[in-house]
């Protein structure tokens, strides 16, 4: 009896605990949102410390999503360096820097940021461990003409720093419209770069101007001995070429931004081969011409991608569409043609500029909204990080 009576008098203080306890668990309120729902300038970005590597498929895929960056202005690129930081573009004529979650910025007093033309393109040199090199495709004035061209600079970490800038092509066309812009090294380590029509169509059939074309160039700016036109074109007849990627058989891969204005759509993806003529202003859509090429996969008459950028990922080459406000993929037959277009996050960030794949592989989207054609959300412009099944 004794025994007994001891033992419930020692469960008062734990009845107390647990009441305050319960107490407690109730005013609190439910948990607070997961770091994904906010807009926080910088958040966790490592998929580690953010509990990301524990989610398991089923789980709530804004869970698998970070906003790394916000209150960007019109990002346009973003590459990855080998110690881990991130550097973005944005057209106005800022190299943001981001490490560790800290942030640093360079302007480059010498971009012009009118209409599409600014701070655009970047590369880093194939040999970047060694050399510190990346270059940068921006549009500034030449005798009071807006012309785009490309600067290859040391970039210096600590301090964050460009210095010995030396110009590798230059008298790009640019206008309000169509500067092209992308910069990418091939597998074969030569620099390609889009160029836009800059609203001279008629440009891009002339295989004397730089406007209109892909360019290949060597890595001090002269053009390669093996380009078909003793010049830096590569391939012509381009209205807007903003995108390019190699697929895993090396096959060279471009989007481009077909007729707009009141006539929109037929926007392009094409697979690009040395001298060959993409058509742009003869033929669209489905028109053929015997010395045209015509693209692997179009939007159709109804419909803008505006297709702004290009990666290629597991057979697979994914863009992102400003107009279409969405990331679109398609695979890669076994044939090399493609197969059916699929559209992701419709409507879900607003204009999709930048699709890249981080060496973590994590899928870095970069929104434009701030471009004066979206309706700019909260936190725009937006760097989002993104689990590759995110949106499934
Ligand atoms: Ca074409």
């Amino acid at each position: 009896m004794n025994t007994k009576k001891n033992y419930l008098w020692w469960l008062i203080p734990v009845a107390i605990v647990t009441t305050f306890f319960a107490l407690f668990l109730a005013l609190r309120g439910p948990d607070p949102e997961p770091l994904a729902n906010n807009n926080d300038l910088i958040q966790n970005d490592n998929p580690e410390e953010s509990g990301l590597e524990n989610e398991t498929p089923t789980a709530a895929a804004e869970e698998k999503i970070n906003f790394i960056l916000s209150d960007l202005s019109v990002p346009w690129e973003i590459i990855f360096l080998p110690d881990e930081s991130i550097l973005v573009t944005e057209r106005s004529g800022s190299l943001i820097k981001l490490k560790d979650g800290i942030q640093e910025k360079i302007n480059i007093d010498e971009v012009l940021a009118v209409g599409e033309g600014g701070l655009l393109g970047m590369a880093l040199h194939p040999d970047f461990t060694n050399n510190n090199y990346l270059y940068l495709y921006f549009t500034n004035s030449q005798n009071g003409t807006p012309t785009n061209k490309i600067v290859r600079y040391q970039l210096g970490s600590d301090p964050f720093s460009l210095s010995d800038a030396q110009e590798i092509i230059s008298g790009i066309p640019s206008s309000n419209n169509h500067n092209g812009g992308r910069i990418a090294f091939g597998p074969d380590q030569k620099l390609y770069v889009t160029t836009g029509d800059a609203g001279n169509s008629s440009e891009a059939q002339n295989r004397d101007s730089l406007a209109g074309k892909i360019l290949r160039l060597n890595d001090d700016g002269s053009f390669p001995e093996d380009n078909p036109f003793l010049s830096a074109v590569w391939s012509y007849g381009h209205r807007n070429p903003q995108g390019l990627a190699w697929d895993d058989a090396g096959r060279l891969w471009a989007v481009e931004h077909g007729r707009s204005g009141a006539a929109s759509g037929l926007d392009e993806i094409n697979l690009i081969e040395a001298g060959k003529n993409y058509g742009w202003p003869t033929i669209e859509g489905d028109q053929s011409d015997a010395n045209m090429v015509t693209p692997a996969l179009h939007s159709g008459a109804s419909t803008t991608w505006a297709p702004a950028s290009l990666v290629y990922y597991n057979n697979h080459l994914y863009f992102g569409g400003l107009r279409g406000e969405a990331l679109y993929s398609v695979a890669i037959n076994p044939d090399g043609s493609l197969d059916k277009l699929e559209t992701h996050l419709k409507n879900k960030y607003g204009r999709l500029r930048i699709i890249k794949v981080g060496p973590d592989n994590f899928f870095y989207l970069g929104t434009s909204n701030q471009d004066g054609r979206g309706r700019v959300r909260a936190g725009d412009d937006k760097i989002i990080k993104m689990a590759l099944d995110a949106w499934k």
